[in-house]
């Protein structure tokens, strides 16, 4: 499927608001690719497609990934973690997405994983810093990304963990192991 056709599709899955959010990610994430050494054009796919089933009923996410047979464990925690494997699985079934870094990047933007690629690391965090954004400490984020996407991701899933905590929200075991993992990253 052609990049346009796979805008269109995009577009009619969410409102205005949250397209306008996707194209900051793209941009955000074509430019961390430049910085940081990824590709381009997987950035900018993997960023088009990353939050694709974000406004899919609940139940329909929930759907997909009981029949995917995907990491269901997920389903004991936060419903705002389960649209990242529901696009994953969307892109690879149905809009014919084959590579799996760019699959795995849909995968795992929310969550984070322990051993992040590169485009992992991209997707997560332009998620955290498009121009868009505007949460507490969003600047000192996108200040560390100019020099560390390490550190810059570490930022943020710090941010994520504080706001789940202060909420009394549980945390995915995973974003702990992703920030673990992030920490041992660093010369
Ligand atoms: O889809 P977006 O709004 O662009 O952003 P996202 O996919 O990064 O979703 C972030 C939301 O997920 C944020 O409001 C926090 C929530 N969330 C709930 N539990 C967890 C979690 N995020 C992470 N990383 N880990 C959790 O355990
Ligand atoms: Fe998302
Ligand atoms: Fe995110
Ligand atoms: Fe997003």
């Amino acid at each position: 499927m052609d990049r346009e056709r796979l805008i269109d599709l995009v577009r009619e899955q969410m409102p205005e608001q949250r397209w306008l959010h996707t194209q900051g990610v793209m941009e955000t994430s074509v430019v961390l690719a430049g910085r940081f050494g990824a590709d381009p054009v997987k950035a900018d796919l993997a960023a088009l497609l990353h939050d694709y089933c974000k406004y899919w009923p609940i139940e329909q996410q929930r759907k997909v990934i009981e029949q995917a047979g995907l990491a269901d464990d997920l389903l004991q925690y936060d419903k705002p973690l389960w649209h990242a494997p529901a696009g994953a699985w969307v892109a690879e079934q149905e809009l014919g997405i084959n590579d799996k870094e760019i699959l795995d990047a849909i995968r795992y933007h929310t969550s984070g994983r322990p051993g992040m690629t590169l485009l992992d690391k991209i997707v997560c965090l332009a998620d955290y810093i498009e121009p868009g954004r505007d949460f507490p400490g969003v600047e000192q984020i996108r200040s560390l990304a100019e020099l560390s996407l390490e550190r810059a991701l570490i930022a943020g899933f710090d941010s994520t963990i504080s706001f789940l905590l202060q909420k009394g929200q549980k945390v995915y075991p995973m974003t702990i192991m992703a920030r673990n993992s992030l920490i041992d990253e660093l010369v």
